[in-house]
Parts: C-alpha cells; sequence; structure tokens
C-alpha cells in the first residue's frame, strides 16, 4: 500500500528540537580570555564537595573545542540548540558598575552566528549556576535582593544588547525588521499618542508574524534555569555551589530554614525584572519570546489513603508551584504559606505585577516520576517521602545511573497535562535525560549501545506525541539532556546524561545509539504543516 504521508499525526513543521548544554558543564577554560570565577569554581576546589573532587577546569572542552561541536549538531539535524552564557565570562566581577569584557561577547556571538549559518534556532539560557563568585563575596549574591536584581538585570540588558539583534538574519528578517523599525520610529515621533498598550498590541503582531516564518531562527531567551536547585541544593541541602547549609557536618555557614526562600524569591525578582527590561525595551525590535525554566517531576501518590494523595500534590506545590504559581497566577501557593508562615517572602503590589505573566512559556525540565508518601520532615519536599517502589513491590522503571531517575513514560505525559491544565501556555520541554547505569565503567563499544536510553528517550518521545495529538497539550519544543556527557556537578564526569559520548582523554566526540534514535524519531514524526488542523487530510492510499 502506497503511503503519501502517513495517517498518524505528527508534531506541528515548528515544532522544536534539539540537544541541550550549560556552559560550565561543558566550556572548561575557566581561567583564559577574561573569565571571572564563578561559585562553582570555588566550590568544586573544597574537599568531599563534588566525587573524585572533579571540577570544571577542562569539562568537555567545549570553550576551545566550540567550531567542532558546532559540526556535530549540523550533522545531527537538530533546529535549536539550548546553551547558556556564563555571566563571569561577560562580566567578571559580575556587578553593574564592572567592566564588560569584549572576549566572552566575541565567544557567544560565534556561537550564535555558528549556529545561525547552520539554520539552527538559538535558544540561550542567561543563568545556568554560574554566578560570579565576586557577586557572593561582595554582597551575599542571590541572598541579597537590591543588589543582585540590579545587577542581574544589568547582565541580561549587556546580553540583550550584545546577541539580540540576530533576528535580522531570518529569511523573511531584513523586510519584517525594516517594517518595525519604520513603524517605531513613526510611532516615535508621535509618542504622545501612542500608550504603551498599543505599543504591545504592535509588538504581539509582529511576534505572532515572526513566529510563524518558516523556521524563523530568531533567539530564544530563558533567564533562569532551576530556581528550585538554585535555592535548595545551593542555600539548603548545600550540596550545589555556593553550599551553604544549616548542617555544620556539612558547611560552616548557612540557614536552611530561611535562606532558601529568599533566595528563591530573589531568584523570581531578578527573572521578572530583566523579562520587563526585554519588553520594554528590546522586544519590539528584536522579537522573541522570553521565560523561565523549572525543574519538576511528576508525583504520583504511594497509594489511595488521602494523606498520601495529599502528598502527591504537596510535592508539585513545593518543587513546581512555589515558581510557577507567582509567575503564571500571581501568588504563592496556598501549602507553602502555610508551611512556611512569615519564613516565605512577600511581593509587593508593584513586585507582584512584575512577576505574574513574567514568562510567555512554560519551560520544563523534567526527568522522572516519584511515588509519594506523607511524612517526614523534609520542608524541601513537601513533607513527602520519595520512593520507586510500588506497594507491590515492583519496580515503576528502568533505574538509571543516579538514584533519583528511573523511566516512566506515563508520568511525563501525566505531568504535560497537569501544566497545561494548570498553566496554560505552550510548553517548551528544555531539559529531558536519562544517565544509563555504570555506563562510565563499560567499554566504549557497550556505552555507545546505550539501549537504557533510547528506551528511555522513545518512551517519552511517544508518551509527548500522545500529549500533544490526543490530550491537546500545546508542546512546542523538546531538548533531550544533554548533547555531550559533561560536568554533572556533585556527581562529577561519572555520571554521564550525553547522547555523544566524551572520551575525557581525548576528548572526542562518539554519538551514541540515543543520538541516532532521536534523529531519525523527529525526522519522521516533525510533519510538514504548520498545525494539523491547516493540514489537508491525509489518506492512506
Ligand atoms: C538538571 N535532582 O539538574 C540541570 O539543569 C542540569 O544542569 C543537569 O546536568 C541535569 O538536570 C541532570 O542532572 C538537576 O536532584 C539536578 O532531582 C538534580 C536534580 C534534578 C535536576
Amino acid at each position: 500500500m502506497a503511503d503519501i504521508g502517513s495517517t498518524t499525526p505528527k508534531l506541528s513543521k515548528d515544532f522544536l528540537w534539539g540537544f541541550a548544554t550549560a556552559s560550565f558543564q561543558v566550556e572548561g577554560s575557566t581561567d583564559v580570555d577574561g573569565r571571572g570565577k564563578s561559585i562553582w569554581d570555588d566550590f568544586s576546589r573544597i574537599p568531599g564537595k563534588t566525587l573524585d573532587g572533579r571540577n570544571g577546569d577542562v569539562a568537555t572542552d567545549s570553550y576551545r573545542l566550540w567550531r567542532e561541536d558546532l559540526s556535530l549538531l549540523k550533522e545531527y539535524g537538530i533546529k535549536s540548540y539550548r546553551f547558556s552564557i556564563a555571566w563571569s565570562r561577560i562580566i567578571p566581577l559580575g556587578g553593574r558598575l564592572d567592566p564588560v569584557n569584549p572576549k566572552g561577547i566575541e565567544f557567544y556571538n560565534n556561537i550564535i552566528n555558528g549556529l545561525l549559518e547552520y539554520g539552527i534556532t538559538p535558544f540561550v539560557t542567561l543563568y545556568h549556576w554560574d554566578l560570579p563568585q565576586e557577586l557572593h563575596d561582595r554582597y551575599g549574591g542571590w541572598l541579597n535582593k537590591d543588589e543582585i536584581v540590579k545587577d542581574f538585570t544589568n547582565y541580561s540588558r549587556v546580553c540583550f544588547e550584545a546577541f539580540g539583534d540576530r533576528v535580522k538574519y531570518c529569511p523573511l528578517g531584513p523586510t519584517l525588521w525594516y517594517i518595525q523599525t519604520l513603524t517605531i520610529s513613526f510611532l516615535s515621533r508621535l509618542s504622545q499618542e501612542c500608550t504603551e498598550q498599543c505599543l504591545t498590541k504592535l509588538a504581539f503582531l509582529f511576534d505572532c508574524f515572526s513566529y510563524h516564518l518558516p523556521s524563523s531562527p530568531f533567539l530564544i531567551r530563558l533567564t533562569m534555569n532551576e530556581p528550585w536547585c538554585i535555592s535548595i541544593l545551593g542555600y539548603g541541602r548545600g550540596v550545589f555551589a555556593p553550599g551553604r547549609s544549616s548542617d555544620r557536618l556539612r558547611s560552616p555557614e548557612g540557614d536552611s530554614t530561611t535562606e532558601p526562600w529568599i533566595v528563591g524569591h530573589n531568584v523570581i525578582l531578578s527573572h521578572a525584572n530583566a523579562v520587563e527590561l526585554y519588553r520594554r525595551d528590546y522586544k519590539l525590535l528584536q522579537g522573541g519570546v522570553i521565560g523561565i525554566t523549572l525543574n519538576g517531576d511528576w508525583a504520583m501518590p504511594y497509594d489511595n489513603s488521602p494523606e498520601n494523595v495529599a502528598s502527591a500534590q504537596h510535592t508539585l506545590d513545593l518543587a513546581i508551584g512555589w515558581f510557577a504559581d507567582p509567575i503564571y497566577l500571581g501568588y504563592y501557593p496556598a501549602y507553602m504559606k502555610e508551611m512556611l508562615g512569615a519564613r516565605l517572602p512577600m511581593f509587593s503590589d508593584a513586585e507582584l505585577a512584575l512577576v505574574q505573566g513574567s514568562s510567555d512559556f512554560y519551560g520544563m525540565n523534567t526527568y522522572t516520576t516519584n511515588l509519594t508518601k506523607a511524612g517526614g520532615d523534609d520542608e524541601f519536599q513537601g513533607h513527602a517521602e520519595y520512593t520507586f517502589t510500588r506497594p507491590d513491590g515492583t519496580q515503576l522503571g528502568t533505574q538509571a545511573h543516579c538514584a533519583w531517575l528511573q523511566t516512566y513514560p506515563d508520568g511525563f505525559r501525566a505531568l504535560l497535562n497537569y501544566l497545561w491544565a494548570r498553566y496554560k501556555k505552550p510548553i517548551y520541554v528544555t531539559e529531558n535525560g536519562f544517565a544509563v547505569k555504570d555506563e562510565n565503567a563499560m567499554p566504549l563499544d557497550r556505552a555507545l549501545q546505550d539501549s537504557d536510553r533510547v528506551e528511555y528517550f522513545q518512551g517519552n518521545c511517544e508518551a509527548l506525541l500522545a500529549a500533544v495529538n490526543e490530550d491537546g497539550v500545546d508542546i512546542r519544543a523538546y531538548f533531550p539532556w544533554s548533547f555531550l556527557d559533561n560536568f554533572e556537578w556533585a556527581d562529577g564526569y561519572q555520571t554521564r546524561f550525553g547522547v555523544t559520548y566524551v572520551d575525557y582523554e581525548t576528548q572526542k566526540r562518539y554519538p551514541k545509539a540515543s543520538a541516532k534514535f532521536l534523529t531519525k524519531w523527529f525526522k519522521d514524526n516533525i510533519g510538514l504543516f504548520s498545525t494539523l488542523n491547516e493540514a489537508p487530510i491525509r489518506k492512506a492510499v
């Protein structure tokens, strides 16, 4: 039977997919070209903080090997690449009065221009955990609201200024850009009459237009990666930089009962201020979208007991609602207010006006599903305990190298549905991935046959397709974590998340079976049409 376009529903042709990385995990070259130190440089040097005492000095050497990396991305045929900018390469000392480093700007310009030449959309994260050490030393970094909000907003401005003009490169870009420029200069002459509302409407129109350009290579901006990890792992559990905690065996300083909540609040405000700046001064000219990305795994009650059912929602409130509720709905979750009382900082009315609506999409990093039981005193999990063992003793899925990760595609689909129903924003899956058990100890040829990772991605890709086509969830992007094996933070280099194997002796890259699987899957499952509704009826003949 000839098949002219299968009847199987596909993803829209605008669907973005690609691989993700983060600056500190891949770049290395930490002391060249004027880069300042970040909190991870110092933290990883404290004995006992990372597995085998490893650090990011070399990582995957991507600062030097960026051309090779871009060629491999092109070979993979991805549509978009998610990477992060190292704040301390752009402003080595971090602050608003500190000098900008042209070498840092040049490095990311090379990457952005290289991607655009290959027709790959840059998806940029401004902050993926590598705070300039100087800001931490000077005034306490994320703990100091007034300073950090201003410094993060300034750093964002430098990035919007330096990298945001690339919309001009899209095929219809020059025309679109010309029309925009003319309209804006006309309006600014009439600025008395032109209300903010009218400018916003106009920006929206341009945005719709540019969004629907065929694979328009505009920059997509993320302010922050995973505020829960920044706050809880950095200032509560003390296992990530800067390593603060009340546990004196772990850290000489810190207060896990108050600091994580202050840091989370300040991260939200810094994000919101950067977004406001972008929308006010850059969006009209640069187009594109801006948002935040949150980590959060699906939570399923261990059994039907009312307290365990409640614990699943408390887990979601803590992991996701803490940030998503204020940003998309305008308030902190009631459960958190009740649990934390006066320890949860409050937003002023003016702050809330900035925070609510400050993300154009829902940026979703997710890895697994936890079965939750009520109990325990862990505030950071919403007083819930997690397990992968069902009441009948079976495991939820395939175990990864990390204790916290098992495969469970139904949970991925359920979480997509939950987020769409609750926040009603298009979803960009900005991270999803699997570390194969003991991969680091395997000979190369076995490591390249990463069948557990293929199983993970196959399950989740099918779940994603079903969420789009059967459940009607608006999902616009999917970024497997990660392009390369890399520095897995406190777990050093033994945990490998890459779809590309990195030999750390030679820095040679080898595509794993999962890279080939994903490349083929997206080739087969991205359709020819913008939306399924617009597609002509396709029949199998
Ligand atoms: C994410 N957990 O972090 C990060 O964005 C990446 O940089 C990282 O490499 C990746 O996931 C894999 O770990 C997480 O403990 C770190 O649940 C820890 C957890 C979740 C996400």
